[in-house]
């Protein structure tokens, strides 16, 4: 199993999502090869890890079931494992969690920071790192009215509770990386917040993974639809690398680590 935390930074995780576009029965071969040629062409342009989503977690999504996410995922992550790269999987299930981790996955990355049923116990039972991301609500609904006190400390009180709770149960603090969850029941002030007091959510040497590819706040900040939001999504991220983010979630692999050696080319000679 290879580790991704212990890799120095700042690292790029690429986004594989395995939702279906649902054709009928030939369907889930042809978008298990596209996923692989996907995965493939990431690889190929710099990806340190690839997190593999098999349930939609975009705001308004419905649920998706224990069976559906594992067809979606295991196979994958077995055709990937021919590749030499970390898989991170995408997952709240313990089930999920359990056959990704016997199929190859180094890390649970999920967006319930193991607060589901069974999922501590399961990620304590193995040797997998994990992604433990804040969240307010649920994803279908979780957009509608998003109100903290204070976003930044809410935050930091959910980590810290999360990293007890993780430790307590037996999972090393090295195998643990925190994520704010942007977009995950924050408006754009909450995301701008978050982002530009990122140094406030760096506790106890635990890294941070940053996830902002595409999301809606480019939409709101520049008015520009899904397909256009890859240098806004660059320059988000590369801000928070600035700010202490070791690993950027994303979907343009190749751009961002262009962002990623220029930062360190210019941080290097200073
Ligand atoms: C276009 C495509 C626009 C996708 C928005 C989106 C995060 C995450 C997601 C994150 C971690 C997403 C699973 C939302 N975001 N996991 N997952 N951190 N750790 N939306 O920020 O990408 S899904």
């Amino acid at each position: 199993m290879q580790s991704i935390l212990k890799k120095p930074g700042p690292l790029v995780m690429g986004i594989l999502n395995v939702t279906p576009d649902s054709f009928s029965d030939g369907g889930l071969f042809l978008d298990k090869d596209l996923a692989v040629q996907r995965a493939e062409k990431m690889i190929a342009e710099g990806a340190d890890v690839i997190d593999i989503g098999g349930e939609s977690t975009r705001p308004g999504a419905a649920p998706v079931t224990e069976a559906e996410e594992l067809d979606r995922v295991i196979p994958l992550i077995e055709a990937l494992n021919a590749l030499d790269i970390a898989i991170s999987v995408d997952t709240s299930k313990a089930a999920v969690m359990q056959e990704a981790i016997s199929a190859g996955a180094s890390m649970i990355n999920d967006v319930r920071a193991l607060q589901e049923e069974g999922a501590l116990d399961l990620v304590a039972s193995s040797k997998v790192e994990v992604c433990l991301m804040h969240m307010q609500g649920q994803p279908r609904t979780m957009q509608d009215a998003p109100q903290y006190n204070d976003v930044v400390s809410d935050v930091v009180d959910f980590f810290k509770e999360r990293l007890v709770a993780c430790v307590n149960k037996g999972i090393n603090k090295s195998r643990i990386c925190f994520d704010p969850g942007i977009g995950f029941g924050k408006n754009l002030a909450h995301n701008c917040r978050l982002l530009q007091e990122l140094p406030k959510l760096l506790i106890d040497e635990v890294p941070l993974l940053v996830g902002v590819s595409r999301k809606r706040m480019f939409g709101e900040i520049l008015n520009l639809p899904l397909e256009e939001r890859m240098l806004a999504s660059v320059s988000a991220g590369l801000l928070a690398v600035s700010k202490g983010a070791k690993i950027l979630r994303v979907h343009d692999v190749k751009e961002t680590k262009q962002a990623i050696e220029v930062y360190k080319a210019i941080e290097q000679n200073h």
